[in-house]
């Protein structure tokens, strides 16, 4: 199938800018005229655009954007968030190929980036809907010297980052959903997913998954997120360069966890608090243990969830799916 491919794309590099004519495309690939206009198909649906003039043929008139590492490092402003890319078209999960690199010593601020997964994974094994050349599916290794309890805060930092880097890009006013949603119009375009690599007491590396939806329509979600997903292109009405959205976001993130390391949680907190929707609201967190239901008071210091019940008792919520 790539070998095909790769005859067909060098088959319409050669010609330029004229039109390559479907008996052309048949006697090179050595197929029929309608397996032509299938591969013409899933061009198409892969981000190429095609003019097709009866008589003439086909034209490339747009080629995809693509996140390759060097798409990414042109222009990129990081000081150590990013400087080693690791690009693929289509992986398992991001997730995992960081936890290998993390183990071989990986440096931090390692970037995973991938056009696909396959198995893109949530929370407790739930499933991640990552499709071909329309999101952002990158993982992130960092190694910093924090006792292991206060790593969900770094889920607290980059959801933060992901706003700040959505609302430059699209103006648009995302909303963070405790712990790791981002929604916009209450339907999530960012999940997080933060996973530990700990001794008892010190941390060997933390690989931060982020998913975000770009350019997405809503007919290509399957049919079980439809009501609760959406896109920053469904959201916008625009289709936007998944390459500027990745290094706005490592600029973010960067300033963010320097500021972190620095001060602490506390500037963090703030403004986590002015863009989350949870807070002051009734609400329902599903833990593992059981639901607590009552009002969200905010977070501590430490980024945990506080939830007062109606007769008035104070829980911590360390780990929950909240239901607004
Ligand atoms: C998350 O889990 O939201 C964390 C998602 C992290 C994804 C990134 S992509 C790069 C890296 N590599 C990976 O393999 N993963 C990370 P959770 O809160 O458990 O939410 C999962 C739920 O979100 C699913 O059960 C669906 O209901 C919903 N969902 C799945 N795919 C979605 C999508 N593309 N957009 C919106 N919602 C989705």
């Amino acid at each position: 199938q790539s070998e095909l491919r790769k005859k067909l794309l060098d088959a319409f590099s050669r010609s330029e800018d004229e039109y390559v004519s479907g008996q052309f495309l048949a006697d090179t690939l050595g197929c029929s005229r309608t397996a032509i206009w299938k591969h013409i198909e899933d061009l198409r649906k892969e981000g190429f655009e095609l003019e097709a003039v009866r008589k003439k043929g086909y034209r490339i008139t747009k080629v995809p954007e693509r996140i390759t590492a060097d798409e990414i490092r042109l222009g990129l402003s990081t000081k150590f968030l990013g400087t080693q890319i690791h690009y693929e078209e289509s992986v398992g999960s991001t997730q995992k190929i960081a936890h290998h690199l993390a183990n071989e010593d990986a440096p931090e601020g390692t970037v995973i980036i991938a056009e696909e997964q396959l198995s893109g994974r949530g929370r407790m094994d739930r499933k991640w809907h990552s499709p071909k050349y329309t999101g952002v599916w990158m993982s992130v290794i960092l190694r910093p010297n924090i006792p292991p309890p206060k790593a969900p805060q770094l889920t607290l930092i980059t959801a933060v980052a992901v706003v700040q880097a959505i609302e430059e890009l699209t103006g648009l006013s995302p909303q963070i959903k405790w712990p790791n949603d981002i929604l916009i119009n209450g339907k999530k375009v960012t999940g997080i997913l933060t996973e530990l690599q700990a001794d008892a007491d010190r941390i060997i590396s933390i690989i931060i998954g982020i998913g975000i939806n770009v350019n997405q329509q809503i007919e290509d979600y399957p049919d079980e997120i439809k009501n609760i997903a959406t896109s920053l292109s469904i959201e916008s009405g625009k289709k936007l360069q998944r390459a500027e959205l990745v290094k706005l976001l490592l600029h973010k993130f960067e300033n963010l966890y320097l500021l972190y390391l620095e001060k602490g949680f506390y500037p963090i907190k703030l403004l986590w608090e002015s863009c989350a929707i949870s807070i002051g609201k009734t609400i329902t967190a599903r833990t593992i243990t059981g639901s607590i239901h009552g009002k969200a008071l905010g977070i501590t210091e430490d980024g945990v969830l506080m939830i007062e019940d109606e007769a008035g008792k104070v829980h911590h919520v360390y780990s929950a799916d909240i239901e607004l």
